[in-house]
């Protein structure tokens, strides 16, 4: 029997020494590992803690009603990152500006940018939520702080990105290019342990992922697509399976080792501004990006999501996520829209 376990560190060790890299990078993952081992821990608590699964009564900068819990999350990412010398300026969904490191730290040479609690609508409800993290290489001069230019990289430029999910338990999957890797927090040892080596999506899925309350505001093209896969001539013959959790990291995990694809795509509920929902620097591009590393792909119906040159920190993208021949079959009907 073979009784070595793959911890977290070991594998990053492993990775450096197969391909290179700087210890940078893993100081940097390793201190969002343990920001995320104490969310884990508060996440389970959170039905017990009234003052953590209270609502602070603030609102985010989308005008959405923010939780303790979000807040908590948030604090807890910036904190384990800002002393540490190797971040140059970071971002987070829940702040409206650039978070810069403070005076008193050196700055690095990465970026790191959060979604500290995505799903946070599902925290009071005991469904799955997660965090989502990228990093990129700074793109202005070495040694003071980071600024918006680099926040606003496109998504092929990522250096890293991964997240983790508080479900039944603590999974944590991550890409620094070199294929995509999934991890089991034991709560025996409190360390991530290799669960899923080489994560590959399938290339056609059998399951649909999308709040289809919003159908009369979508696209015609949207609508054709969902009432295709949901009829027997599609490719399958047979209509696929709904699953929809409403926390983007369990959708996306669940599609990545299934097979399927994720959609919020765009609609037209202001017709002023028809945009998607999720937040291109925060959300698409780090999960656009593990489903690119495990043979997937993520558009937004007309471009590639990776592609797309960023304008502002929280700006929305169309969303479109998953096995790649779902994918690419989206966007055949998003461009005829009928
Ligand atoms: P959040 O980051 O504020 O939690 O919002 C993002 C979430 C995603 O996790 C999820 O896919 C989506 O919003 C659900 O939206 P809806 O309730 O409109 O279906
Ligand atoms: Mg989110």
């Amino acid at each position: 029997m073979n009784n070595t376990i793959i911890s977290f560190d070991r594998h990053i060790m492993d990775e450096q020494r197969r391909y290179g890299g700087r210890g940078d990078f893993s100081v940097i993952l390793s201190q969002i590992i343990f920001a995320a081992k104490v969310v884990a821990a508060q996440v389970a608590h959170a039905g017990l803690i009234e003052d953590i699964l209270g609502r602070t009564g603030n609102k985010n900068v989308q005008g959405e009603e923010v939780q303790k819990l979000d807040v908590y999350a948030n604090n807890m990412f910036i904190n384990a990152l800002n002393y540490i010398g190797k971040v140059c300026v970071m971002a987070s969904e829940e702040d409206p500006d650039m978070i810069m490191i403070p005076e008193e730290y050196p700055k690095g040479e990465y970026v790191v940018m959060f979604d500290p609690l995505d799903g946070s609508t599902n925290i009071d409800v005991n469904i799955s939520i997660g965090t989502i993290f990228s990093i990129y290489r700074r793109v202005t001069q070495t040694g003071g702080d980071g600024t918006l230019e680099d926040c606003l990289q496109p998504g092929k430029k990522l250096f890293g990105a991964g997240y983790i999910v508080y479900g039944s338990s603590t999974i944590l999957v991550y890409s620094t290019g070199n294929g995509v890797n999934g991890f089991i927090l034991d709560p025996s040892v409190g360390e991530f342990v290799l669960a899923h080596p080489n994560i590959t999506i399938p290339p056609r899925g059998t399951i649909y992922s999308t709040n289809e309350g919003n159908y009369p505001y979508w696209k015609p093209g949207t609508r054709t697509y969902i009432d295709h896969l949901k009829s027997e001539t599609n490719i399958l013959k047979k209509p696929y399976t709904s699953r929809y959790v409403g926390s983007l990291v369990a959708d996306f995990h669940r599609n990545l080792l299934k097979g399927g694809i994720f959609l919020y795509p765009e609609d037209t509920k202001d017709p002023k501004k028809p945009t998607g929902k999720l937040r291109l620097l925060y959300e698409a591009n780090p999960l656009a990006f593990i489903a690119e590393q495990a043979g997937g792909a993520a558009s937004t119906g007309y471009e590639r999501i990776m592609d797309i040159q960023p304008t502002a920190l929280h700006q929305r993208v169309p969303l479109i996520l998953g096995s790649r021949d779902d994918v690419k079959e989206y966007e055949d009907f998003a461009r005829k829209n009928l």
